[in-house]
């Protein structure tokens, strides 16, 4: 995943982008055509933040960053593609946004609606819901208001049903990220349900959408949405109900903030009738009813339903139980176990006693249809995207306001409409509306005066396709051309558990969009899923008298027993466990500075050492100290061979020791190419090294073969680090005598005769006549002696295809094959 251009690394992207590195030089080695490429997310809020407080535009801010950040990136190490390299705020980039927001706008893909969003009044902005923390904006800590606002969406719920199918064959992801897709994808299934009414002498019908259709008959009342028509209707004439509702219009529109908030309503003192009894329902508006989600209407069915149960419960609704669970007795206080009762059976329900939850549901379904006041339904949780922001730093939408001809699209000759970099936001508003070279312009359609759209698009859209556009550099005529079709998907993704859902999510449905159109062959982006675990760092804090709060960098306080410590000041702080590093915790590790007191490599060691990549890692100090000294032995070693001089090439006769030297090397190569290639377990790959280092170090060399079994585990340990330490790596390697770069020596390759602890050479007689040798395990019984003699090439050769006779295994010696 790309990053963030924020100013400078943090040790989250240097654990990221190690690990790419580590597989893409491996792969390398392995002899393939390995892409490792390198972009930046560049629009965005924090930009316009920093402009606000410094004056410095967020173009100029940005590239900034961008140029100190791909000097960290490159002191590194890592193998980073550059000549592919952009940025998202490049018009060359995200004039394909607008080109594709454009054919899907033309696709009915994209439309425009005004809903209610969440409005950070200092701000003047939309935030999305992440964004609002307790209802509040997450930067002003402004009270979030609900806004109708005229917005651009794009229809991703087209593509609900195959974002949720194909999950199933993504097995290259965690388990855990595809049930979270799943869930917030969202599928259920159930009834559409009419309650008709008459109201000012018309006949209508309310519509609910339930889950539960086989709890019909234990409706005792309805619920509405504040924001549902009939609500509003109904509201005219009561000003308890309108008051109501005007508080439900603050307060945030998130589904987290309806699930955990107190069950409120009011009473609209009217009724509905019952779909099959005809029965009197009463409507109440309900702060915990989604307009947004199903119809916007529930049946209240509080004896199994958790929220209608608390409902009722508070404005004394009935509650009647209509299903039930042989042999347990039902308790209103325990409604629970009867909402997830879903093995019980229908009570109290007429005909439908008796059947189960799927009987129920199916009999009650076909009886509302026969009336018209039902029917089956698959609903979704997800959302449409909407991708309009009140913000300057961003894509701009490449829509044109017409008076006459209403919202117009730009030409495609026209792209990209170029985001003017010259401005500074001052915190009252997007200074793109106040920008008139921006903002004034011709209608492509009539030639009249027109507005241009001052609406930027959400970055997420920048980077649901920014790794396709790394296939095809340079590419003016198309977003990616044929060069994509080599590359893509994407064999390894790296990121951050974070974006499991958002953008994960837009970027599978951002590719099937531009799959649908002809621009791409692929169905998934990407085929394979890392997601890194956080690096952690300790906590440590003193409140003072007035209970504020102060942060201590962990670097600077001296540790005691029971966790205890104190600060550079000489006073106590006390210790808060283990947290993300982060800037609020003053907790981080700049790894600049470790780079330049230790160096890249013991950096890229560590992160890579200290724990497997999906598991969380825990700075320590002690640990890179480590790695210092372990590439400092790897060095001597090496340096100390290197003094007795160059090797001849290895004798046949090896001692035990050296032997089992050898046996070492290989079963090495063996379990690092596992370690790193299949398991990604780069923790486990390097103690293999370390181990092998250790024996070298015990291994007192006595001749030429002796040391030409060390050249050989010292030229191993260095091929198998160089994807993890390739600058060390390098240097050794031509130290060992070899003339080529690391980077171009290939993975070494598993004997596996040497795998084979204290073989026998045996030779092999056919008729009596010497016609092969073998390498046998000492301990091999005949049965496996005979059978490798016997599959010995040039033996098979002077057996030809005459039957053999007879076997004579003389044990430790020789065969004899009579034929
Ligand atoms: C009656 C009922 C009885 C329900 C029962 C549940 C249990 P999922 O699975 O998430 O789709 N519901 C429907 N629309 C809603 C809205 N706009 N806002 C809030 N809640 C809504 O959930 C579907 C269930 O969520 C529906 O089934 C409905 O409550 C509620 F024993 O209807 B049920
Ligand atoms: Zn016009």
């Amino acid at each position: 995943m790309l990053p963030y251009p924020s100013g400078k690394l943090h040790m989250g992207h240097v654990r990221n982008y190690t690990i790419g590195d580590v597989i893409s030089r491996y792969h390398r080695m392995r002899g393939r055509n390995v892409l490792q490429p390198m972009g930046w997310d560049a629009f965005g809020l924090p930009a316009e933040n920093a402009a606000m407080e410094n004056g410095i535009p967020p173009g100029r801010w940005t590239r900034d960053n961008i140029d100190y950040m791909r000097g960290q990136l490159q002191a590194l190490g890592f193998g980073i593609d550059w000549s592919r390299e952009f940025a998202t705020c490049e018009p060359d980039y995200y004039r394909w946004n607008q080109w594709l927001f454009l054919k899907m706008l033309e696709q009915g893909l994209v439309y425009q609606k005004t809903g209610a969003v969440n409005w950070d009044p200092v701000d003047q902005t939309v935030l999305a819901n992440e964004q609002v923390i307790d209802g509040r904006g997450w930067r002003t800590g402004a009270l979030v208001e609900k806004r109708d606002i005229p917005m651009y969406y794009m229809r991703i719920t087209a593509y609900a049903d195959e974002l949720l199918a194909a999950l199933d064959d993504l097995d290259g992801w965690p388990e855990r990220v595809r049930t979270m897709q799943a869930n917030w994808i969202g599928k259920s299934e159930g009834v559409r349900i009419a309650f008709p009414y008459t109201l000012d002498g018309h006949d209508e019908k309310l519509w609910v959408f339930t889950t539960r259709a086989d709890t019909l008959m234990g409706v005792t009342f309805v619920a509405v949405a504040a924001e549902h028509p009939l609500a509003q209707r109904l509201a005219e004439g009561n000003p308890d109900a309108a008051a109501f509702i005007e508080k439900c219009r603050a307060g945030g529109v998130t589904e987290a903030e309806l699930a955990t908030q107190e069950k409120e309503g009011v009473s609209t003192g009217f009724s509905v009738r019952h779909p099959l009894t005809g029965e009197d329902v009463p409507v109440w508006i309900g702060n915990y009813v989604l307009m947004g989600y199903g119809e916007g209407a529930v049946m209240g069915v509080p004896g199994h339903d958790e929220r209608d149960f608390a409902f009722a419960h508070k404005y004394a609704l009935p509650i009647r139980q209509v299903v039930a669970v042989k042999g347990e007795q039902y308790d209103a206080a325990e409604w629970q176990a009867w909402y997830a009762a879903k093995d019980g059976a229908c009570v109290n329900s007429g005909r439908y006693d008796g059947l189960g939850f799927q009987g129920a549901t199916d009999a009650i379904a076909a009886a509302l249809e026969a009336k018209a006041l039902g029917e089956k339904r698959v609903q979704y949780r997800l959302r449409d995207w909407g991708i309009s922001r009140q913000r300057y730093w961003g894509c701009p939408i490449p829509i044109i306001h017409c008076e006459q001809c209403g919202a117009v699209p730009v030409p495609e000759d026209q792209l990209p409409v170029v985001l003017p970099e010259d401005l500074a936001p001052d915190g009252s508003g997007n200074p793109l509306a106040r920008c008139d070279s921006f903002v004034n312009c011709d209608c492509p359609r009539c030639g009249g005066r027109a507005r241009r759209e001052t609406d930027t698009m959400d970055t997420f859209v920048d980077s649901s396709w920014y790794y396709m556009r790394y296939t095809s550099p340079g590419s003016n005529s198309a977003m990616v051309d044929a060069r994509a079709d080599y590359w893509l998907p994407v064999d390894q993704y790296i990121g951050g558990i974070e974006h499991a859902i958002l953008h994960l999510l837009y970027s599978r449905f951002w590719t099937k969009v531009m799959r649908d159109l002809g621009l791409l062959k692929i169905d998934e982006p990407f085929t394979n899923l890392l997601t890194q675990g956080m690096v952690l760092n300790q906590i440590w804090f003193r409140r003072d008298a007035e209970g504020r709060v102060t942060y201590y960098d962990p670097a600077g306080v001296k540790t005691g027993a029971n966790d205890t410590g104190v600060a550079a000041d000489g006073q106590p702080v006390e210790f808060g466990g283990l947290g993300k590093m982060s800037k609020s915790k003053n907790n981080g590790v700049d790894p600049q500075t470790l780079m330049q007191r230790y160096g890249a490599d013991a950096v890229r060691l560590f992160t890579m050492f200290a724990a497997p990549p999906e598991q969380t890692l825990e700075w320590s100090e002690a640990g890179v100290e480590g790695a210092v000294r372990f590439l400092k032995r790897l060095y001597r070693t090496v340096a100390e061979h290197v003094a007795q001089g160059p090797v001849e090439a290895r004798p046949r006769e090896l001692s035990d020791a050296a032997r089992e030297l050898r046996r070492q090397t290989h079963a090495t190569i063996a379990k690092v190419g596992d370690d790193i290639g299949r398991r990604y377990t780069f923790n486990t790959a390097i103690a293999a090294v370390m181990e092998l280092l250790n024996t070298v170090n015990r291994f007192e060399p006595l001749d030429d073969a002796d040391r030409a079994v060390i050249q050989e585990a010292l030229d191993t340990a260095v091929l198998l680090l160089a994807p993890i330490v390739p600058h060390v790596c390098h240097r050794l390697w031509r130290a060992l005598g070899h003339a080529g770069a690391v980077i171009d020596a290939r993975w070494p390759k598993v004997d596996p005769h040497a795998l084979q602890r204290d073989q026998l050479d045996i030779v092999v007689q056919v008729n009596g006549k010497l016609r092969g040798r073998v390498t046998v395990d000492a301990d091999a019984d005949r049965g496996a002696v005979e059978q490798t003699a016997l599959a010995d090439e040039n033996v098979q050769r002077f057996i030809g295809d005459k039957p053999v006779r007879r076997v004579v295994v003389v044990p430790g010696k020789l065969v004899n094959v009579v034929v």
